[in-house]
């Protein structure tokens, strides 16, 4: 399988993460891209595709924002990774916003996802990297591998958070879109629900989310993911959530994900994404699920059975030591 990694996602590296009120490493470090490429044997660095695909996905101001947050906070004389902490949750109407902690909060929805001055360049390599697998699979292969890091599924249209700044598997879909495929489907199956993608898609009929997660009732992010939410407008039914409880283990989540597989299958989709997080793993730090090793490999064959080329973006996954593991057990099913 073409696998896909640019070395700019190394660079992104911030010191500390706010969590559950106290600052603690970050988890979302580049060990875990080298853990994976080591186990996977390493992978091609993607052509560059421009910012237009991006672009297609995010909207402008917001992608200034991340080009020109870092500069503006150092401006501001902070020695710290830029870190949100005033969020306009009385409404985003359009207000001048000059100074960078306005900047920061209207373009965040948590503070967990600093911006450092490496952050642009290493979301642009992930990003790319989940273009070269769309192309290669447009191009015909049954599946590619895009080894995302930083992750995407939390970031919207115009928004970062958990750990997350462009949505790979959004600009994955909507090239595809672009490239003819009419119906598209994104299947995430990362522990957390992928509230960026679902808010991008919401309101569109031509692109399926369905997503495995943590009930968002006990977990991150908590305002998005739970079983009721199915898309508005033209998107109404085109977003299927399947939360699960903690402690689940393959066979509940093997069973929701064939509920998840049915519904892709009725959609009609041609193509399809694979938000894949490692986070289900038994050992994760951060997660409460009890998938072990061999499972991925069944997830995998399990959607290799739906027939559709298949485009793989990494999203999470923090047991760093199990990680390469993991993926190479996932791919393996395919
Ligand atoms: C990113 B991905 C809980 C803090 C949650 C953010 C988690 C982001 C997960 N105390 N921190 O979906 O793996
Ligand atoms: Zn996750």
């Amino acid at each position: 399988m073409k696998r896909f990694f640019s070395p700019d996602q190394l660079a992104h590296a911030p010191a500390l993460e706010l969590h559950n009120g106290a600052f603690t490493p970050y988890a979302e470090i580049p060990a875990r891209a080298e853990r994976i490429l080591h186990a996977i044997g390493g992978a091609d660095t993607p052509p560059d595709h421009g910012e237009a695909p991006i672009h297609a996905v995010h909207d402008t101001d917001y992608v200034r924002f991340l080009k020109e947050a870092p500069a503006a906070w150092a401006a501001a004389g902070r020695p710290s990774d830029p870190i949100p902490y005033a969020f306009p949750i009385v409404g985003r109407r359009p207000l001048r916003l000059e100074r960078i902690d306005a900047l920061m909060g209207r373009y965040a929805f948590d503070a967990t996802t600093p911006i450092t001055p490496a952050t642009w360049n290493s979301a642009y390599g992930s990003a790319q990297s989940a273009l070269a697998a769309t192309h290669a699979v447009l191009a015909g292969e049954r599946a590619a591998f895009a080894l995302c890091r930083p992750p995407g599924h939390h970031a919207g249209a115009d928004y970062c958070g958990g750990y997350c700044h462009l949505n790979v598997a959004a600009i994955a879909a909507q090239a595809a879109r672009d490239a003819g495929h009419a119906r598209v489907a994104i299947l995430d199956i990362d522990y957390h629900h992928g509230n960026g993608t679902q808010d991008i898609f919401w309101e569109r009929g031509d692109v399926f989310y369905a997503s495995v997660h943590a009930d968002p009732a006990t977990d991150y992010p908590f305002y998005w993911g739970h079983a009721d939410e199915a898309g508005e407008g033209d998107g109404t039914g085109a977003t299927l959530n399947l939360p699960l409880p903690h402690g689940t283990t393959i066979d509940a989540f093997r069973a929701a994900q064939a509920q998840a597989l049915d519904a892709i299958t009725t959609f009609g989709a041609t193509l399809l994404v694979l938000s894949f997080g490692a986070d289900t793993w038994e050992g994760d730090p951060i997660s409460h699920f009890a998938l072990r090793t061999p499972d991925y490999a069944t997830l995998a064959r399990d959607i290799a059975g739906l027939g559709l080329p298949t485009i793989i973006v990494m999203e999470g996954g923090y047991a760093v030591d199990a990680l390469g593991a993991n993926v190479a057990s996932l791919l393996s099913g395919f």
